[in-house]
């Protein structure tokens, strides 16, 4: 029997050449693993120890480039109790606290050996030692041969990997324990894993050596490389055991005058520049200005041009324009209305306004005077935006000298610069006087009363006479009329205790004015002299009081007046009030401005969006349909710019204005975000047809749609880090008082680099204009499974309902694509979510995230945490692995089951209590900074501690941890009696 087992040993050594190159794998190994033993590369003796000397065996054998195989082998299947031990040489760990073993071998089945062979293994241990020796673990065949298999020349050659760690010493050694198996160890490796050297968005990330846990990240901060700066936050990687990088968080950018290719930041060439960290490349200098030098941040302007501080950096220096042209003159008795064209030459820019300079051209040569305070110009004398207007109130049968001088945003910078006029000459016809404003009552007695009253305001040109026109009240049939070359005059013969209504109007050669307004006045009754005295005065005191009155009401119309007209064009501090949306604004704190406030829609548009010119772009394929028409994407080359690839939004032909206005609607939106989680407008067609809106294009599109063909493929930090992008884009959206009102995953949109960045700004106007569409948005379908009960109800629209529809945005990303609330009824999600009930956690969510989505659902709005929270404790989920390790417990997770909000927060006393006050109240507050930093910012994921846990997050004093633990039973027994689940 021996002599056969031996043989059975020999031909294992015989068929080794089998397992050779093929079998043992090319020699390279991933560029992520660092061997620290490699049995096949020892070209000597191996020199590894067997006890007892007839157990483990050596076979030197080579493959076929004449390599040596160093097989071990043992096959003492026969013979009981059998103890051999196989010891390899020290491995040295080069810093690496856990190490990967490697082995290949093949093991005979026992079942194949002929005959009842009691004492056959088919297994054998694997033990360590750094100070003793700890067994690694029993290693198994997956395929074991048989003696078929043998004379098929078939080897079943098995690779098992285990890990070890954390390893404290520098070095160790490894063992393999047969307890009478049949087995050739044909290689052993023993490596580390390491997340490489790598340049990622310019920011080189050093080659690090991952943590001794095994789901541990270790958080590196990349080194921008030279001449790029970090743009917002600096770039960090996370390097997993796996020697993976992970869940990159900010970038790098070149610094100004500097532009990235291949990786590196190179200077700008002469006549180009780069001033923004936004913009990718050096930038040609736009039209008259240069950059003398490389490296240039900004272009000069040439001689005569100028720029504004306010002016684009790619925006061509300008000038101040040339006069107005064709201007003509049309008067109408005192009024001339003048018009002209814009200048030849606007100087480059669009801010062209005109201004009026009118000169009075006094009689015998006496030269030029500014024309008074009573001409009138409508709407305004400086400033004009269009090219007309009205100057009224001039005097008649005058010659007038009219300049009018266009300037731009630069006239004021150009100050050598000689001003250019046109000018009109204009003579003014005669107009009738104006009318007279105010009629006064003087002594009135029984049959008379004295009337006096002011010169017309516009008597335009010599008053011959006035004619007074009065009747009893409410006898206008039948009236008089007297004439006064003087402004008093006393009517006599009227009735005593009567009440008269007087006009009066001046005449000139040009012919009467009209009437005044009437004035009403009444004669004495009969009475004595001193009691006519009295009433004489009191009267005075009377009309003193009434023309008071008069002046007040006066000043209420004027004012009334003023307020009208500056609510049509719009006063600059109405304006502002408006702009922000009843935000209050801060200074240095940029605020969304809503497009509303603008009169014309266009000017928005304009305002915050690019025009780009057609040409630049190419359509090559259609990747979706929008809602007013097809979705393309194509590559955009602006002139002096890399080319990038980019969305393109197109409104279908045969559109209403309204509908245009709506479309555009969405890039003045857009156009005034600038974050790396919000879609970057690129800028709009309008000029040409169709309209487009042109974004930069995101190669994995709408997240919805990417994590339902994903499904499962993601890690946990993957997951996390998406979800950070999106919480730090909202952040940012809530800090600017923009409120999104429809976040859903579809409208996340995905880059190639798993990027997440928020889109689709058009709803909220919808919203905002019909109080019908907060139940018919735009696709059809309703947002209500995203949206807060507050918003459903009464359309209470903030960022805290934002909140709301990011914790539906986590369980949808966490459930791979999910529709919230399955094939419920939008009436039936409404009804659940008032009484309380609420999505329950995802399969596989960590809980620490499920609990982060029931604090977004949290009815009372104010208890919801805020964006800049949420990418805090985000950040330390990554930063802290571990406290993503729990997953939400299975009751909460049952398909069509809905959670009741109260079980999952414990009950009312519980919830509000933090962990800080809580560790406060067992005198434990000192380490509230440990608890958040370990992830345990919850009082439900506190309640799952364990004693290890405590350690881990450093309560490392025995008495300190026994309190804890013992607050953490109870806070246990108390949350467990609330805790429910309710099928609905
Ligand atoms: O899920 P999707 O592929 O991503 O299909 C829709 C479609 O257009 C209609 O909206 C895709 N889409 C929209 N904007 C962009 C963009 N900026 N980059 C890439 N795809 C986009 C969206």
């Amino acid at each position: 029997m021996q002599s056969r087992w031996w043989s059975c040993g020999i031909r294992l050594v015989t068929w080794t050449w089998v397992w050779s190159l093929a079998l043992l794998g090319v020699w390279c190994i991933p560029a992520n693993e660092v061997n620290l033993l490699d049995s096949r590369s020892v070209m000597g003796d191996l020199g590894w120890v067997a006890y007892p000397k007839n157990g483990w065996e050596e076979i030197g054998e080579v493959d076929e480039n004449y390599a040596p195989i160093h097989t071990y082998q043992v096959c003492r299947v026969m013979e009981q109790n059998q103890n051999n031990w196989l010891h390899t040489n020290w491995i040295l760990t080069e810093g690496a606290q856990r190490v990967f073993i490697e082995l290949k071998f093949t093991l005979r089945d026992c079942n194949s050996l002929p005959g009842g062979v009691g004492t056959c293994k088919e297994t054998f241990n694997m033990a360590m030692k750094e100070s003793r020796y700890i067994k690694i673990d029993t290693i198994a065949a997956d395929e074991s041969f048989t003696e078929l298999d043998l004379g098929d020349r078939v080897m079943k050659l098995n690779t098992e990997v285990r890990d070890l760690g954390p390893l404290t010493r520098k070095g160790f050694y490894l063992a393999f324990q047969d307890l009478g198996a049949c087995i050739a160890l044909v290689s052993v490796r023993v490596f580390y894993k390491r997340c490489p050297f790598l340049v990622k968005s310019l920011a080189e990330f050093p080659d690090t050596i991952p943590g001794s846990e095994a789901s541990q990240l270790v958080e590196v901060v990349g080194r921008c490389v030279n001449n790029s700066l970090p743009l917002y936050e600096p770039p960090r990687m996370h390097c997993s055991t796996e020697g993976e990088w992970l869940v990159p968080i900010g970038k790098c950018v070149c610094q100004p005058g500097f532009e990235e290719i291949n990786g590196s930041c190179q200077v700008c060439k002469v006549g180009f520049y780069r001033s923004l960290l936004e913009s990718l490349a050096c930038s040609k200098c736009p039209p008259h200005s240069v950059a003398r030098q490389m490296g240039a941040t900004a272009c000069s302007c040439e001689d005569g041009y100028y720029k504004l501080d306010s002016d684009p950096s790619n925006m061509a220096c300008t000038r101040p324009p040339s006069a107005p042209r064709n201007a003509i003159s049309n008067v109408n008795e005192t009024s001339v209305f003048l018009e002209w064209s814009i200048p030849m030459d606007t100087g480059g820019r669009k801010d062209v306004r005109y201004n009026v300079i009118c000169r009075q051209v006094l009689p015998d040569g006496r030269g030029l005077e500014e024309c008074g305070p009573n001409a009138r110009f409508l709407p305004r004398r400086t400033g004009l935006s269009n090219t007309s207007v009205m100057v009224a109130d001039l005097q008649s049968h005058t010659n007038y000298s009219f300049l009018l001088e266009a300037v731009n945003g630069v006239s004021d910078l150009a100050k050598g610069h000689a001003k250019q006029y046109v000018s009109l000459n204009v003579t003014t016809n005669q107009a009738a006087p104006s009318p007279v404003s105010v009629v006064r009552k003087g002594h009135t007695g029984k049959s008379s009363i004295a009337l006096s009253w002011a010169e017309p305001d516009r008597p335009n040109g010599i008053i011959l006479e006035y004619e007074i026109k009065y009747f009893e009240k409410e006898q206008d049939s039948s009236y008089t009329i007297i004439k006064s070359k003087d402004t008093e005059m006393v009517v006599e013969g009227l009735k005593p205790s009567s009440a008269y209504i007087f006009q009066v109007r001046a005449r000139t050669s040009a012919g009467y004015g009209a009437f005044s307004r009437r004035f009403e006045f009444q004669t004495s009754p009969y009475l004595t002299a001193t009691s006519e005295r009295a009433q004489a005065s009191i009267v005075a005191v009377a009309i003193t009081l009434a023309l008071v009155l008069l002046a007040v009401v006066a000043g209420f119309l004027l004012s009334g007046r003023r307020c009208g007209y500056s609510k049509a064009k719009q006063d600059p501090e109405e304006e502002k009030m408006h702009f922000h949306n009843g935000h209050i604004k801060f200074p240095g704190v940029r605020t969304y401005i809503d497009p509303l406030t603008y009169e014309d829609p266009n000017q928005a548009v304009h305002e915050f969006a690019q025009e780009i010119d057609v040409s630049y772009i190419s359509i090559e394929r259609i990747i979706g349909a929008g809602e007013f028409g097809e979705v393309c994407s194509g590559p955009l080359r602006l002139p002096g710019k890399r080319e990038i690839q980019v969305a393109i939004k197109t409104l279908k032909a045969g559109y209403t204005e309204q509908q245009r206005r709506d479309f555009l609607w969405e890039a003045s939106i857009m156009g005034q975000f600038n974050h790396p989680n919000i879609i970057r407008l690129e800028g709009v067609v309008t000029k040409s047809k169709p309209v487009m809106i042109i974004t930069e294009y995101m190669e994995n599109g709408s997240l919805d749609t990417f994590l339902k063909k994903n499904d499962g493929q993601f890690t946990v930090i993957q997951l996390v880090g998406m979800l950070r992008g999106i919480a730090s884009g909202m952040r940012y959206l809530s800090d600017m008082g923009y409120v999104h009102r429809d976040l859903a995953a579809r409208n996340i949109l995905v880059n190639s680099n798993l990027v997440c960045k928020v889109s689709d700004f058009g709803l909220s106007r919808v919203l905002e204009d019909d109080p019908e569409a907060a139940y018919t948005t735009r696709g059809g379908k309703i947002p209500i499974r995203w949206t807060a009960p507050e918003a459903i109800a009464y359309r209470k629209f903030t960022s805290a309902s934002d909140v709301w529809s990011y914790g539906i945005v986590m369980w949808e990303v966490m459930s791979y694509g999910e529709r919230p609330y399955w094939e419920m009824s939008n009436q039936d999600v409404i009804k659940a979510v008032e009484e309380s009930y609420r999505l329950p956690g995802p399969m596989d969510c960590p809980e620490a995230l499920y609990h982060l989505m029931m604090d977004c659902w949290q009815r009372e709005r104010s208890n919801r945490p805020k964006f800049d929270e949420i990418v805090c404790l985000l950040d330390k989920f990554i930063r802290n692995p571990s406290s993503l390790k729990k997953l939400v417990n299975s009751s909460h997770r049952v398909s069509n089951l809905l959670v009741e909000h109260a079980s999952v927060e414990g009950n009312c006393s519980t919830r509000s209590q933090t962990v800080g006050e809580w560790l406060d109240s067992i005198k434990m507050g000192r380490y509230t900074e440990l608890f958040m930093e370990g992830g345990y910012s919850s009082l439900e994921t506190v309640a799952q501690m364990t004693s290890e846990d405590l350690r881990r997050v450093g309560v490392n004093l025995a008495g300190h941890q026994k309190k804890i633990i013992t607050s953490i039973q109870e806070m246990r027994v108390h949350m467990n009696s609330t805790n429910s689940t309710v099928n609905i």
